[in-house]
């Protein structure tokens, strides 16, 4: 298993890495774009740990509160025996409130595209559970991946927190659904977290924090490409944007262009006119009715839903449809 592996992903041919790829294909398209996950280098995990920890950041204090206070029922959608297969772990901190009330599971298997927490976690949770089995796997979840040979004959429950979905748009969001149905198999759980519809103002002041630590987040992504791709941009000179679009339901994060101006990257140049944008993240927020309608149309059937006092975050129980 290829946990330790930190070689980037490079095409056969060219050489080029896949973010080399992905970042050039986003700022030479109309309207300029970058995909997010792209924000979680090593500095853009320490700040995204940051924002965690916000005051105007309500989402991951409000799942906390959830998992912490509903994990007994929560724990019951997980089957005896289960593998609990993890989607973006991160530090684990969440699977941990679900496996502490669900002694159950007998195998977790948290998968995540950046190592550097993956191993130091699965160590940790090894020690503190000495009879669950751990087997991280390092891969893009969002992309198939055969799940460890030993969780083949298990029941399986899927964990999707921190309202990652958010970032799909909603074809995309169906399709991954369904991506998971099929890891998962056969009457399988989904534990997923999601974030709720609510006033633009909360929204708005959640991702455009007083500290400004999502605006320093957000460029970050600039910095990394011009320490790995090459780039030349001046950070200075873009300033984060974050609104909630209430049409779409969505927040969206932009860099703007301050000025007219070029930036290398790759040996490529890239204009920019004042004012324009690269779109970095959309965040979807949903209501109960608008996800439950798209997890039925994605394979899966909402079984439970548990919310915070204030309904800003939900947590929700979704049963595999029969094909
Ligand atoms: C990790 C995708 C859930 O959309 O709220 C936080 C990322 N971006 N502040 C979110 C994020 C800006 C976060 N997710």
């Amino acid at each position: 298993m290829a946990v330790h592996a930190r070689v980037a992903q490079r095409h056969p041919t060219t050489g080029e890495s896949q973010f080399a790829r992905d970042v050039l294909a986003g700022l030479t398209a109309r309207p300029k774009w970058l995909a997010p996950k792209y924000f979680y280098d090593r500095a853009g995990a320490q700040l995204f740990e940051e924002i965690t920890a916000l005051p105007e950041y309500y989402p991951t204090r409000c799942e906390l509160a959830i998992l912490r206070d509903n994990a007994a029922a929560i724990a019951r959608f997980v089957p005896d025996g289960a593998a609990l297969i993890e989607f973006g772990s991160g530090s684990s901190k969440k699977a941990r409130l679900l496996l502490a009330a669900a002694s159950q599971v007998a195998a977790y298997v948290p998968v995540d595209i950046s190592s550097e927490m993956l191993a130091a976690e699965a160590d940790e949770l090894r020690r503190d559970h000495p009879r669950l089995m751990v087997l991280p796997l390092e891969t893009d979840f969002t992309k198939p991946f055969r799940l460890p040979a030993a969780v083949a004959a298990m029941p399986r429950a899927g964990f999707f927190p921190g309202s990652t979905i958010g970032n799909f748009e909603p074809h995309e969001a169906c399709s991954f659904l369904r991506h998971a149905g099929r890891i998962l198999g056969k009457g399988a759980t989904l534990i997923i977290g999601v974030d709720l519809v609510k006033d633009a103002k909360l929204l708005n002041a959640a991702y455009d924090d007083a500290a400004g630590v999502t605006a320093k987040f957000n460029l970050n992504l600039l910095t990394r490409i011009n320490r790995e791709l090459d780039g030349t941009f001046d950070l200075d000179s873009f300033s984060h944007e974050a609104f909630y679009n209430s049409e779409r339901r969505r927040i969206e994060m932009h860099l703007a262009s301050k000025k007219r101006q070029k930036a290398r990257v790759c040996g490529r140049v890239i204009d920019f006119r004042a004012g324009e944008t690269i779109h970095t993240e959309n965040s979807y927020k949903y209501t109960l009715e608008s996800f439950g309608a798209l997890a039925r149309g994605s394979g899966w059937t909402p079984v439970a839903v548990w919310t915070d006092a204030d309904r800003y975050f939900s947590v929700q129980a979704l049963v595999a449809q029969d094909e």
